[in-house]
């Protein structure tokens, strides 16, 4: 039954949206948060890390305040694998207090495989309701009492030319069909020379409802074509207008995708779907 009702949105390998007018999807509120760095300030400096905490602190309270049925944090949720003990149990008991499902997509600052920070304490059991996608080639987790998916794959720091959505699978069957992704968006000021290349193309083409992506401090959306896809920035502000804040995707039983960016700090703005700045990217062909 799941399977028609996407069947019906979605048709062949292109993933272009047919028809959406008649289908209903269930109404989710997801908080999308990335690039917290907890630990940046462990290896010395007094208490300088006590902002970065404080702001996943309200990323936290904002997911609980706003009642959202999932969290996902884009990567480099934590700085370095040498993080203090202090930080991991930070760390363990806020996600705990979530208290709701979490994704983790893991960035380069918090990659899986050897010397992975995640390896140094247990997940599963300090919170049961993170779930961490660990796939080198990618990996999709399931969320069936929300008919929802996220596909994601990890860094692992063991490729310099890591691309976070080359091949990604088409979506499953589940209502709504989300990934999370780490790198950076190419667009026609952006310096090549940098990894983890994420291309127009492939978000449009991935057939995703939205596209949660982290590794920049700002916060914008990126054109996509049909796909939603946007920075969440990180959630530490750092004085630029845009910053300190968390997304909330509202993905609406019409199929509609709107975002908000809800400030993280005391008298920070809301910012409007349309008011996020957005992004054109360049495409391969012009590289
Ligand atoms: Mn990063």
């Amino acid at each position: 039954m799941v399977e028609s009702k996407v069947d019906a949105i979605y048709s062949g390998a292109s993933g272009k949206r047919t028809s959406m007018t008649t289908i209903e999807r269930p109404e989710l509120k997801i908080i999308h948060t990335s690039d917290v760095h907890l630990g940046a300030y462990d290896a010395g400096k007094s208490d300088d890390g006590v902002g970065l905490e404080h702001a996943f602190s309200s990323v936290v309270n904002l997911a609980i305040a706003e009642d959202a049925d999932l969290v996902i944090i884009a990567g480099d949720f934590f700085d370095n694998a040498r993080v203090k003990e202090h930080t991991l149990e930070f760390a363990a008991s806020e996600l705990a207090r979530i208290d709701r499902p979490t994704v983790i997509g893991p960035g380069n600052h918090d990659h899986v495989g050897p010397y992975s920070v995640y390896d140094r304490f247990d997940l599963a059991d300090a919170c049961p309701n993170v779930t961490l996608l660990r796939g080198r080639d990618g990996e999709t987790a399931e969320f069936p009492a929300l008919d929802l998916e996220i596909w994601g794959r990890a860094h692992t720091e063991t490729l310099m030319d890591f691309s976070p959505f080359e091949g990604i699978p088409e979506r499953g069957s589940y209502a709504w069909s989300l990934a999370v992704g780490h790198g950076h968006f190419i667009h026609p000021k952006a310096l090549l020379h940098h990894s983890f290349h994420i291309l127009e193309e492939e978000l449009a083409a991935s057939g995703r409802d939205y596209v949660a992506l982290g590794h920049w401090e700002q916060m914008t959306r990126v054109s996509a074509g049909d796909t939603v896809a946007a920075y969440s920035g990180a959630s530490e502000g750092l004085g630029g207008h845009n910053g300190g804040h968390a997304l909330r995707v509202h993905l609406k039983s019409d199929g509609e995708v709107a975002l908000t960016a809800l400030p993280l700090e005391e008298g920070g703005a809301v910012i409007e779907n349309d008011d996020i700045p957005i992004l054109e990217g360049l495409s391969a062909s012009d590289m």
